[in-house]
C-alpha cells in the first residue's frame, strides 16, 4: 500500500536483515526473558549497556539503539502493555507500533521488523493484539508512505496464521 509492503513472515526476529528490529521491551530496558531475552543474548553486551544508560521507557513509548552483534543496525525497543482487558490496552498497544514506525521515518530507516508485541509474557492475546497491530501499521503506511518495508516476524506457526487471517480480514474490508 501506497508504495509500501507489510509482509508477514514467521521466524526469528534475531536472524532479520533489516534497518531495525523492534524490540518488546520492559520499562527498566533490562535484558528479560522471551523475544527481548533472545535480541540482548544475540546483540552482546553493548547492548545491555546501552539501554542501561537510557535507563527507562514508558508503556507504549519507543527507544532506538545501535544493533551490536546483530544483523540488523539499530534496535528500536518498545514497551507493550501487560494485558489487563481494559479499553486502554488498545491504545498502548497501538501507541508501540506507532512510535516505533515514527522513529524509524525520523531516523530514515527503510526497514523494520516487529514481532508480536505483548503477546507472550505480558498475556495479550494473539487475535485481537494482532487486529491492533496490523491495523496500526497499515493506517501509518497510507498517511506516511514510509518505512518501504514493514514485516511482523511471528515466532510460531499459530501466530503466524492468526496474523494472516487477521490480515486477509482487514485487507477484504
Ligand atoms: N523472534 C520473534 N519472536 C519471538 C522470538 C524471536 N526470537 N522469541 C519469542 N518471540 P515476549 P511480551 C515471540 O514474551 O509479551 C520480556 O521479559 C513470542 O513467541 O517476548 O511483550 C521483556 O523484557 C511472542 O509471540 O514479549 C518484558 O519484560 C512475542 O515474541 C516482557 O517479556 C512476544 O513475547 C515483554 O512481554
Amino acid at each position: 500500500m501506497n508504495n509500501c509492503t507489510l509482509r508477514l513472515v514467521k521466524g526469528d526476529i534475531t536472524k532479520e536483515r533489516v534497518d531495525a528490529i523492534v524490540n518488546a521491551a520492559n520499562r527498566q530496558l533490562l535484558p528479560g526473558g522471551g523475544v527481548c531475552g533472545a535480541i540482548h543474548r544475540a546483540a552482546g553486551e553493548g547492548l545491555a549497556k546501552e539501554c542501561r544508560e537510557i535507563g527507562f521507557c514508558d508503556t507504549g513509548e519507543a527507544v532506538i539503539t545501535n544493533g551490536y552483534n546483530l544483523p540488523t543496525n539499530y534496535v528500536i525497543h518498545t514497551v507493550g502493555p501487560v494485558y489487563s482487558g481494559r479499553e486502554e490496552d488498545a491504545k498502548y498497544l497501538s501507541n508501540c507500533y506507532k512510535n516505533s514506525l515514527k522513529l524509524a521515518v525520523k531516523n530514515n530507516l527503510k526497514s523494520i521488523a516487529f514481532p508480536s508485541i505483548s503477546t507472550g509474557i505480558f498475556g495479550y492475546p494473539v487475535r485481537e493484539a494482532s487486529n491492533v497491530a496490523l491495523k496500526t501499521i497499515i493506517d501509518f503506511l497510507k498517511e506516511n508512505g514510509k518505512p518501504e518495508l514493514v514485516e511482523m516476524v511471528l515466532f510460531s506457526n499459530n501466530d503466524f496464521n492468526v496474523y494472516k487471517e487477521s490480515l486477509e480480514n482487514l485487507i477484504s474490508k
